[in-house]
């Protein structure tokens, strides 16, 4: 966290020291310094900072498939930031620095290693076709895997090997990667079967932040990870997207519903 009381409100940010109070100008969420697929990234209101604005454009196959669904950016953004404030809970840094509306929060700014880390606990997508393997066939133990971010090239695997030598990442930063991503799985299996849900897979991204440290950014939500009823096996993620199984709305909001009213509503 920045160092005294933020707080965030319509425009700007005011900050809270035993000595002063500050009154930051936000920049307008209109100067966009990169538009993503889901999110764009907004100038933040303090040094080191960003904005990120979930979006309700819903994309499949790197964006060959498209939609906007109304409410899907405001999900998003609700069920990841339930997530982080958990994550947060049990020791995971995170970049979300506070949340500032329905759809936007403040986020670290930070330098995104190019690689997105995959983390399996049951065979579906793209492990299912590649192998083989049934979809939901339990794994004997996470799988972790890595891709690189790059959607020309429709984010293909890559292996360690692969990223030291392209010079994407270094070894202490790939390892620093694989060790949270493997607490991140183990803290989320919990979190989501208390509420009944499987954690079939998921995808992380990272950055580096100014001190050097590696740290967890982008999103944890249903467009990020498969998430499965535990007692129906109903698919309650982008799959619904991706494979036309109906309302992707009603999938995500019962996620939501079922992680507030859990007790998982800090
Ligand atoms: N993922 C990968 N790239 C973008 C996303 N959202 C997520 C999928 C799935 C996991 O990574 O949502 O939860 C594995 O995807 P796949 O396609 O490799 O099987
Ligand atoms: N994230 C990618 C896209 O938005 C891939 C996917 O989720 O299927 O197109």
């Amino acid at each position: 966290m920045i160092a005294g009381d933020l707080n965030f409100e319509q425009n700007h940010v005011t900050i809270k020291t035993n000595k002063q109070e500050r009154v930051l100008h936000m920049q307008s969420t209109d100067d966009i310094l990169y538009e993503g697929k889901s999110k764009s990234v907004h100038p933040g209101p303090c040094a080191d900072s960003v904005i990120l604005r979930y979006k309700d454009t819903a994309t499949a196959f790197n964006g060959v498939k498209k939609e906007e669904i109304s409410g899907k950016g405001k999900l998003n953004a609700t069920i990841s930031n339930l997530i982080y404030a958990y994550l947060h809970e049990n020791g995971v840094e995170t970049h979300l620095i506070e949340i500032l509306d329905e759809t936007t929060v403040a986020a670290k700014k930070v330098e995104v290693v190019p690689i997105e880390v995959i983390i399996r606990n049951v065979a579906a997508g793209r492990f299912s076709h590649t192998y083989g393997v049934p979809e939901g066939t339990p794994l004997r133990r996470a799988v972790v895997e890595f891709a690189l971010k790059d959607d020309a090239l429709d984010d293909p695997p890559i292996n360690e090997s692969q990223i030291l030598a392209l010079d994407l990442a270094t070894a202490t930063e790939l390892a620093d990667m694989t060790r949270q991503a493997v607490k991140i799985n183990e803290l989320l299996i919990t979190y989501f079967a208390k509420v009944k849900i499987r954690l079939i897979d998921f995808k992380l991204e990272f950055g580096r932040y100014k001190d050097g440290s590696i740290i967890l950014c982008d999103e944890i939500s249903p467009d990020s990870c498969r998430l499965w009823d535990a007692d129906t096996g109903q698919k309650l993620d982008k799959d619904r997207f991706r494979q036309d199984l109906g309302d992707l709305i009603s999938g995500y909001e019962e996620v939501l519903h079922r992680l507030t009213s859990g007790g998982f509503t800090s």
